[in-house]
């Protein structure tokens, strides 16, 4: 069997690393070694854009064409050495520990599990109620494209100079591109947001056949939606030089000139606004970063925004808002708290059992092996008293980068329904072997500790259009008894099922139905 893991060492950290081979964007045969080797290459200009910016993780373990999520929460196995900063959460439950990509390990770990796109959010910790920048994201409905947004984004150039701001395009890498508005001073969300919007509404009603701002899809026709909303506390956006994964080939969000976008206007050349992750390397490498001013250039809104919310701010009894710099201040005295040692695991066969409450309640338990986690649905759950036997059916390898996943499928996708990391740890193999049937191990997780065993008693038959069924049983002696509480409770965040299926903070898209 190939060899489907490997340790390497970066700025002295071993990293261990799986599939390198795996091609992500068939269309390109741009492998996980590719995306690796780009974002290493690209990285002494792109760290600087993610110090402190904690970001949101969106992952392709199965490539562009395969299933993808997004989650928040940094995943249980994520090795000591990254830095992760707690933010509580809106619901009840364990704070969210967002990841920070302060340097390479980071970055090529996150590589490692397929996260092909990076979106940080606008806030740097431990200030994390305050944007660094304003952002206005170009989004062109049917019928309009890059140039359309090139257009827009110049209006909005304008506009913003009359303001005496000074601002810088981007590409998305996808469909359209983004205005930057460095900010670097004492600024809120409330005043971004608000801002943008008023600009936005203006620049609409200046040029209402070719500007909407509106999120109404139906709106956009042959129009650019100017969408200003992603200037909030909850939202990212797509960080300069990270790849994206909207279609079979990697193009990267690129920074780009005025000048460049009034020539590709001038020439009506789309091409000249994609760029692959070797064009962006050129460009860094001889042109440098055009996206620098953006992390150090000092602006302020204009006065009277605000003036306003400062009136606003004494007029009003402390709301919801207000309280954010004072959070902000508890995170900061806050050490990122280390997860359960137990659920840590830098190399080693990890295990997960996730409860899925889909069509029917099951419990989905998988051993890592061989590069990919075997699964079995389990409709009762593990056992825990010996010779208790619950029939175990074998499903699909899923990859080892779904591991973590806890959230939302959302309805109407295959397996749609809530995922709960019920139970996550390390387990060892006592004996067996999974492909003569029957496996014996010893788990380590945080509910269940002690011996198990899984056994094919039908093995698979093509022509009947047989299945092979396994049984999983406690084996040596009795487990605790998992109590109701408990059973409704997360090993990674503490939370319920009902408060997983609301927070909605990770989801998981399935392209089958
Ligand atoms: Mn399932």
């Amino acid at each position: 069997m190939a060899k489907t893991k490997q340790q390497i060492s970066v700025r002295g950290r071993r990293i261990t690393v799986s599939n390198l081979d795996k091609i992500l964007y068939p269309a390109a045969k741009f492998s996980k070694r590719d995306v690796i080797d780009y974002y290493t290459r690209i990285s002494k200009f792109l760290l600087p854009h993610l110090k402190n910016h904690p970001v949101t993780l969106k992952r392709f373990p199965d490539g562009v064409r395969g299933e993808f999520f997004y989650e928040k929460e940094a995943p249980f196995y994520t090795p000591s050495w990254i830095k992760t900063f707690p933010v509580p959460r809106r619901e009840s439950g364990n704070d969210i520990h967002y990841i920070v990509i302060n340097n390479l390990p980071t970055l090529v770990w996150l590589s490692n599990l397929a996260n092909l796109e990076i979106h940080p959010f606008l806030h740097r910790v431990p200030r994390i109620d305050r944007p660094t920048a304003m952002v206005f994201d170009c989004d062109p409905g049917p019928g309009a494209d890059i140039l359309t947004c090139a257009r827009v984004a110049q209006m909005l150039r304008d506009l913003l100079g009359e303001l005496e701001l000074e601002s810088f395009p981007k590409v998305s890498g996808s469909k359209g591109l983004q205005v930057y508005v460095p900010l670097n001073s004492a600024v809120s969300y409330d005043e971004t947001g608000a801002t943008a919007k008023a600009l936005a509404e203006l620049l609409e009603r200046r040029e209402p056949k070719l500007v909407v701002s509106k999120m109404t899809k139906k709106l956009r026709t042959r129009k650019v939606f100017i969408d200003w909303s992603q200037n909030a506390d909850s939202k990212s956006t797509v960080a300069v030089y990270s790849l994206r994964a909207k279609k079979d080939r990697p193009y990267v969000s690129v920074p780009v000139s005025w000048d460049e976008l009034g020539d590709a206007l001038k020439s009506k050349d789309r091409e000249q606004l994609f760029f692959t992750p070797a064009d962006a390397i050129e460009r860094v490498e001889e042109h440098g970063d055009l996206f620098a001013p953006v992390l150090t250039k000092v602006q302020k809104l204009p006065g009277a925004v605000r003036e306003y919310f400062a009136e606003k701010d004494t007029k009003r009894p402390a709301t919801k808002n207000a309280l954010k710099p004072y959070l902000a201040k508890r995170n900061f005295k806050k050490t990122a708290e280390p997860k359960p040692t137990s659920l840590r695991t830098e190399d080693g066969s990890r295990f997960v059992i996730q409860k899925h409450a889909a069509s029917h309640l099951h419990y989905d338990f998988r051993l890592e092996m061989d590069g990919v986690l075997k699964s079995w649905s389990v409709p009762k759950g593990p056992p825990v008293k010996v010779g208790d036997k619950r029939l175990a059916m074998p499903t699909e390898d899923h990859p080892v980068e779904y591991i973590g996943f806890e959230g939302i499928i959302p309805k109407g996708e295959y397996g749609g329904g809530t995922v709960m990391v019920w139970d996550a740890g390390t387990y060892d193999l006592i004996e067996g072997n999974y492909h003569n049937g029957f496996v014996r191990f010893n788990l380590n997780g945080s509910k269940l500790k002690g011996e198990w065993m899984l056994q094919r008693f039908v093995k698979a038959n093509a022509e009947r259009d047989k299945r092979e069924k396994w049984l999983l049983s406690k084996a040596r002696k009795n487990a605790r008894v998992i109590s109701r509480k408990r059973d409704d409770q997360s090993a990674i965040s503490k939370r319920t099922m009902a408060q997983i299926a609301k927070a909605a903070d990770a989801r998981w898209h399935s392209n089958r139905k």
